[in-house]
């Protein structure tokens, strides 16, 4: 039975990319349900499926769905608790960032990374956009790197434009799965396309902004780098949702934290206000970095959102 990989799919049928460097049409028959979530949508980006092609077709229908390593969702409307499945079995979740034109705000960074942890996919920075940087900004992103370095997250300067390191994070997609995610603006698609020759999308698109909110007739699709692996890009998704971030469990999703908090006094320290709390004698000391602590608290206390 040959196998694949969804790259794409679109209403009822899905692209799959099978084990022999073709690309199939498949649809599924009958219904097909997996694990306990509801979704609304069976198939995503980066599903591995057995399929049987279709007698005088060049078509075929999906038999089997393998087991998913992750999920990253979003709820499919603002009133359903339905989620709809944005891509699976991801090796890295992708967050393009830019110190300049524009900014990325640590706020969004930590949301982001914290998002990654609750779905227990490792998270990459990719600071693009460094040919911009003069030498008052040098500086931040020199912070920047440090502080998520130190936190544990790899972190990669680049510039669409010059090509400065593209060839190291080439180096470091090459044969995996990986989600780009960020801000309209910071370049996804410019370095898609220095990644991709021939990908050819646009870039300075503004119909990220034109979709926001609108829950969405746009796919995600996996597009093939040259030496193996995928980009999942998500045009029309501005980000992936908070789904499973909880307050409870928020201070395990700062992983600089996770490695402290059992030395703190008491067992079910919020790291707000209690005393002997090692999470904030770590800020103090300055060991553990004050953005990423005031982050957290910024997420404790407000009611967070997708925007920023
Ligand atoms: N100076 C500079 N501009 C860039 C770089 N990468 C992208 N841009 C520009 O930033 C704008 C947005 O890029 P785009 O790829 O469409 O961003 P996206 O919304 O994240 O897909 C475009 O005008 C690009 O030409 C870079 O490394 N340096
Ligand atoms: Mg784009
Ligand atoms: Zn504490």
């Amino acid at each position: 039975m040959p196998s694949g990989m969804v790259i794409k799919s679109t209403g009822s049928w899905y692209m799959v990319s099978a084990d022999d460097g073709q690309v199939v049409a498949c649809r599924l028959r009958g219904r097909f349900r997996m694990e306990g979530i509801r979704t609304t949508n069976p198939l995503a980006v980066g599903d591995r499926v057995d399929f049987e092609p279709e007698p005088g077709k060049d078509t075929a229908i999906v038999t089997h769905i393998h087991p998913r390593t992750n999920v990253i969702i979003r709820k499919a409307t603002r009133l359903s608790s339905a989620a709809h499945i944005i891509a699976a079995n991801l090796d890295y979740l992708m967050l393009i960032a830019t110190i300049a034109q524009p900014r990325t705000s640590t706020g969004f960074i930590d949301r982001f990374l914290a998002t990654a942890e609750a779905y227990h996919i490792p998270a990459v920075i990719i600071f693009n956009k460094t040919d911009l940087i003069g030498s008052e900004n040098s500086e931040l992103l020199y912070e920047l790197s440090k502080i998520y370095d130190s936190a544990g997250y790899p972190v990669l300067k680049v510039s669409a434009n010059t090509g400065a390191n593209l060839e190291q994070l080439g180096q470091f997609l090459k044969g995996k799965l990986v989600l780009f995610s960020g801000h309209s603006g910071v370049g996804k698609t410019a370095l898609i396309n220095r990644l991709i020759p021939g990908a050819n999308l646009r870039t300075g698109e503004i119909s990220d902004k034109h979709q926001k909110g609108k829950h969405t007739t746009t796919f995600a699709e996996a597009i093939a780098l040259p030496e193996g692996g995928w980009i999942v890009d998500t045009p029309g998704i501005k980000e992936f949702g908070l789904y499973d971030l909880e307050k409870e469990t928020l201070a395990q999703r700062f992983p600089e934290m996770r490695r402290l908090m059992h030395q703190c006094r008491f067992a079910n320290c919020t790291h707000l206000h209690e005393p002997g709390c090692a999470v904030k004698q770590a800020v103090e000391d300055g060991t553990l970095a004050a953005t990423r602590y005031q982050n957290y608290l910024n997420m404790m206390l407000n009611d967070y959102s997708n925007d920023n």
